[in-house]
């Protein structure tokens, strides 16, 4: 182990250390002394103090030393701007910006991008211009998506890498731990604080059979994504073992981490194997694969190892699913989707098919999609809907280009879009219908809450294998199943679509495309990185007021929000992309697309000091001038889905003191904690019912205590007062957040000492 090896081409001076995280390991083994998952190896190899650590799942906090960390451009702004207040003059562990966010699709690939550049200019030189002062790596717009980029040029086995995006787990298709975090979590990283997780439970999934036809790894997700819930992986990290995972490829067991995302887990991994090395060295990294090769005992679970909860799935009797509408855990066999269709109404046409994303852009994703697109073609027809199609990286579009997979998307009548996020995070200027007009599109994303895409809630978006949204393309209906329904040819003549089939890496190699990477200069202390004061999309950071040291009392509900609260919901991307540098633009966003219980309308609120119904922005402005502070009440899983920090960040500007609900996602969870709001939970959850939109409450802050409840007081607009117990998670350090403001604070005064 004592090899000198690079993690990976880009940067000379950062090595693989398998030796001290066996070291690390066996002191570990030898407190605990019982066998040990994957994951677990993972995470405590990567302990910052491995002898003195209290480890108990689901219990202790970790303290961690990630390998490196990986922001995208909607996030990365936040996150620089807040390390910049840190003071350092450069990043302590590897670090890279990925520019994939901020890409409307529009037209197609090569005009969009340049649309975005010109349009995005300010926000792109303030990257670049960080990232080469405080020694970052630079993906620039054009190159593709972090997630795309991460499992081609760094992830590998074994390794602990934390992302400001919440598909940063796609990378644990490479047998590693990778993980989402809010820019905060990523500071602290950076500025070579330990980074903190409570020791995530495990659930082990033994995939068993292999799969064939129409079915693709997608399905693995979004079957148990069926079984768990949105909500079902929270606190823990997904095992993915047993004899069915060497059927599937690397970039196949990426695309299920991806989409672990969608059921709250931490994580997924799978164990290292065969298929991670053939990929390793088709992404010129084969020293790397024989490195992992002989660390590898250390790359899977001992044998015995517990899992906290356990789930098997058998891949030779699994069907392809669609999930959806609206949420990803509604999942649904394709044997029973037109029945589904009808009984609840959806829209029967298929307005748009959508292949690519973070989650389904590989070199075997795209040859599959063609070869359905071809077998199509040569029958004579085309897509019905509109198609489009975003390759994950440029490395992915130059080699599709030069197989022809490209020009048979083309043909069939695809559009091709720019290596980015596009509609997947409602970069999509879409005209094909109105908005407010039902209508249903297929993706191979992995995310399809209200409004996300397109930014109407009519919208009935569906997520799915690449295969079945070019199959369902072709038809132009939801009720077409292609392993049992017939198509008509160009002549009439009913025919059925082959299965997919195609090659899991380029038998020709990969082609790099262009060079889109900026390596961090050598003199970097003339590079001057410029904000603006009069900027609308970037803004220098202020510090949050410490914690006044008084119980709130009688302060109002601001907003009780009903039913699911995504982070989509709380600050919408699409067009407020933009002012992801500028927290007072940024702001105006806030909740909007939350339901009130009161009126079950979004973005419709009363304002209680004049009784007037208002925006949910506008109102919480209002009670920030008078200085009055407010809760919001949410309920399960508030928070699901992106590790976009504004959400915290957000209520915390506008005057904002708790969030009160059912459960938290987790990511959402700290990054409440960590810009100084308390985010608590009903002891009981049956209380949620008794809260009304209109009443005031008491906030003891003063009792906040490690593993106490906080008695709050309920002060409803007629009746008597009550109250309610409510829980945290807050530790003894975090609670110093609080009382500081934020973490932030928190780490200027301990740098001061
Ligand atoms: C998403 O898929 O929701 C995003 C956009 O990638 C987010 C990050 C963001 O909001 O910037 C995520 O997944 O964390
Ligand atoms: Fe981008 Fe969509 Fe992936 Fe998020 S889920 S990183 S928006 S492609």
């Amino acid at each position: 182990l004592d090899r000198k090896v690079r993690q990976n081409n880009w940067e000379d001076n950062s090595f693989i250390n398998y030796k001290k995280m066996s070291e690390n390991l066996a002191i570990v083994r030898s407190r605990l002394n019982r066998p040990l998952t994957f994951s677990e190896k993972i995470l405590y190899s990567h302990l910052d103090d491995p002898h003195g650590q209290e480890i108990e799942r689901g219990k202790s906090y970790l303290k961690l030393r990630p390998d490196r960390v990986a922001c995208q451009d909607a996030t990365a702004q936040m996150a620089i701007l807040q390390f910049m207040s840190a003071g350092m003059d450069q990043v302590a562990n590897p670090t890279t910006v990925h520019c994939d966010h901020l890409i409307e699709a529009q037209v197609g690939g090569e005009k969009d991008l340049e649309r975005a550049i010109s349009i995005n200019k300010e926000v792109y030189d303030f990257l670049s211009s960080a990232c080469a002062k405080y020694n970052i790596g630079f993906w620039r717009p054009g190159s593709g998506i972090i997630h795309q980029i991460l499992l081609e040029n760094y992830a590998f086995p074994g390794s602990l890498l934390i992302g400001t995006d919440s598909h940063t787990v796609n990378a644990g298709g490479l047998g590693m731990c990778a993980i989402g975090v809010g820019g905060a979590d990523a500071v602290d990283v950076m500025a070579n604080l330990p980074w903190e997780l409570k020791a995530p439970k495990v659930i082990g999934v033994k995939l068993t059979g292999e799969m064939s036809g129409w079915t693709a790894p997608k399905d693995i997700i979004l079957k148990l994504a069926g079984i768990t819930t949105v909500k079902g992986g929270t606190g823990s990290i997904i095992e993915y073992h047993g004899p069915g995972v060497d059927s599937i490829s690397c970039t196949g067991m990426a695309t299920c981490a991806n989409m672990g995302a969608e059921i709250g887990a931490t994580t997924s991994v799978f164990p290292f194997n065969d298929r991670m090395y053939d990929y390793l060295a088709a992404t010129k990294r084969k020293e790397v694969g024989d490195f992992a090769r002989v660390y590898a005992q250390e790359l899977r679970a001992d044998e015995g190892a517990e899992y906290d909860q356990f789930i098997e799935i058998n891949l030779s009797e699994l069907e392809p699913h669609i999930n959806g509408p609206f949420t990803p855990d509604l999942a649904t066999p394709i044997s029973k989707f037109s029945q589904a269709v009808k009984d609840n109404n959806w829209p029967e046409e298929v307005k748009v098919g959508l292949i690519g994303s973070c989650t389904n852009s590989s070199y075997e994703d795209m040859s599959r999609a063609a070869s359905i697109a071809r077998d199509a073609l040569e029958h004579g027809i085309k897509a019905k809907s509109i198609f489009t199609v975003t390759p994950g990286s440029e490395q992915i579009r130059a080699t599709i280009e030069r197989d022809g997979q490209l020009k048979t998307f083309e043909e069939f009548g695809g559009i091709v879009l720019a290596n980015a996020c596009g509609p997947c995070i409602g970069q999509w200027d879409r005209r094909d219908v109105k908005k407010g007009e039902p209508n249903s599109i297929v993706s191979s994303y992995n995310r399809n809450f209200t409004g996300r895409n397109d930014g109407s809630s009519s919208t009935h978006a569906y997520v799915t294998s690449p295969d079945l949204v070019v199959a369902l393309s072709i038809a132009g209906t939801l009720h077409f199943n292609p392993l049992t329904d017939k198509l008509k040819d160009k002549d009439g003549k009913e025919f059925m679509l082959k299965p997919p089939t195609g090659d899991g890496l380029p038998t020709r190699g990969y082609d790099p495309g262009n060079d889109t990477y900026q390596a961090p200069p050598k003199d970097r202390a003339s590079v001057n990185v410029q904000v603006s004061p009069s900027s609308d999309r970037l803004q220098v950071l202020q510090p949050f007021q410490p914690w006044d040291g008084k119980d709130a009392k009688n302060i109002p509900v601001l907003i009780k929000a009903k039913g699911k609260t995504t982070t989509d919901h709380i600050s919408m991307a699409g067009p407020w992309l933009k002012y992801r540098g500028h927290l007072d633009n940024i702001s105006n966003n806030m909740l909007i697309g939350a339901i009130n219980e009161a009126n079950g309308e979004a973005n419709k609120i009363q304002n209680c000091t004049t009784g007037d119904w208002d925006a949910v922005p506008a109102v919480a402005r209002d009670y920030k001038k008078k200085g009055i502070k407010w809760v919001v009440v949410g309920d399960w899983n508030y928070g699901e889905g992106s590790s976009r920090e504004h959400a915290a960040l957000e209520p915390r500007h506008l005057g904002g003191l708790a969030i009160i609900t059912r459960s938290f996602a987790r990511i959402h969870e700290t990054n409440l904690k960590k810009q100084g709001m308390l985010p608590l939970t009903f002891a009981d959850p049956a209380d949620y019912e008794k809260m009304k939109p209109d009443d005031k409450v008491d906030i003891p802050c003063t009792q906040l205590a490690v593993g106490k409840p906080v008695n709050m007081v309920v002060h409803p607009k007629d009746g008597k007062s009550f109250t309610v117990e409510l829980q945290h998670t807050f530790n003894e350090a975090q609670i110093e957040w609080f009382k500081n403001g934020s973490a932030l604070n928190t780490m200027a005064k301990s740098a001061q000492r």
